[in-house]
């Protein structure tokens, strides 16, 4: 694993779970393999779980940690080639990129989509010029398009918690005050196509995602039918991508209650937090025993110290 910012980087998903499910068992079992190595977490937006769990696994490693909130203590990063410089931005990406590889073994970067320009996001122009201009392994910590280590920490927390062997997962769509990226189901989506899962997506019409994330997964725009007989009910918010980032308030028959969930064979349900409690989903089902929102967000660390390990041992392999 040379970088990890989709499950392209994944060589073999069922060993890669293993792998972390082992290293659950025993998190400190490699607990000097990242001493004198340092990873840095550049953030350029909010985070709670991402940059504690990330912190967790690498200290697990015996690695050393620097934290940057790029937006708010950083120089404005200009992204153009050949810009002229004059205007808001104060530092080119070559620069920031090549100077904090210099600095850190391992970088992780977490850059919302901006959910105004639809290629731009999806060309993921941060993260990949990044990643050209630096000499270090990048991993993401949540791209404009996808969060592979959430949907990581999302497939051990389905492993942990299956009755059998291919249980059926719905990622349904949820109602949100404000537009939120599309990244948490897009990779959720990649993810579950190559786990042992049927997934069926339930979203309202305009809100199907992209369809290089939905080629050959069932998408039904009712959401009480899709939840039929689900073993899992994954609720997350997006925004639309053909209307490209607009959002529908309102939507409260999309919330996941006691009711909906009484229609799936007994399902957990799962977020990947934050989530807007009586909003996404009732109380009456985010505090029951079929709440798994607290088991996933401990799956993080393992996620995290997974991928940690293999670039370690892919960048001493070379
Ligand atoms: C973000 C999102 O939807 O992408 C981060 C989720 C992990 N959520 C919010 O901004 C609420
Ligand atoms: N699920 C998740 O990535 O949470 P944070 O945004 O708090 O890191």
């Amino acid at each position: 694993m040379k970088n990890f910012t989709s499950i392209n980087d994944v060589a073999n998903l069922k060993q890669l779970v293993d792998q972390a499910l082992a290293i659950k068992q025993n998190p400190l079992a490699h607990k000097s393999y990242g001493e004198d190595k340092t990873l840095g977490l550049l953030f350029f937006n909010p985070s709670l779980r991402t940059r504690l769990s990330s912190q967790r696994a690498a200290t697990n490693l015996g690695m050393k940690v620097m934290v940057m909130n790029l937006n708010n203590d950083g120089w404005t990063l200009e992204m153009e080639d050949g810009a002229i410089m004059d205007k808001g931005s104060q530092e080119h990406i070559k620069e920031a990129a090549g100077v904090i590889s210099q600095y850190c073994d391992i970088i992780g970067i977490r850059s919302f989509a901006s959910l105004k320009n639809r290629e731009d996001d999806y060309n993921e122009t941060l993260l990949n010029k990044f990643i050209a201009h630096a000499s270090v392994p990048v991993f993401s910590l949540e791209s404009a398009t996808l969060h592979p280590l959430q949907s990581f920490a999302d497939l051990i927390t389905i492993e942990e918690h299956k009755q059998i062997a291919r249980p059926k997962v719905v990622l349904t769509w949820a109602p949100h005050p404000k537009a939120l990226p599309q990244a948490v189901a897009n990779s959720f989506a990649e993810w579950m196509k190559l786990a042992e899962v049927d997934l069926t997506i339930a979203n309202p019409v305009n809100f199907d995602l992209a369809p290089e994330f939905t080629e050959g997964i069932e998408i039904l725009h009712n959401q009480e039918e899709a939840l039929k007989n689900a073993d899992f009910v994954y609720a997350k918010n997006w925004s639309s991508y053909n209307n490209y980032g607009q959002t529908l308030a309102n939507l409260n028959d999309w919330t996941i209650t006691s009711a909906r969930m009484a229609v799936t064979n007994q399902a957990k349900f799962m977020h990947c937090l934050p989530v807007r409690r009586n909003v996404v989903v009732a109380d009456e089902v985010i505090d029951s025993a079929a709440s798994l929102v607290l088991q996933q967000a401990n799956n993080r660390t393992f996620a995290a110290q997974t991928v940690l390990l293999n670039l370690l041992k892919n960048a001493a392999n070379t």
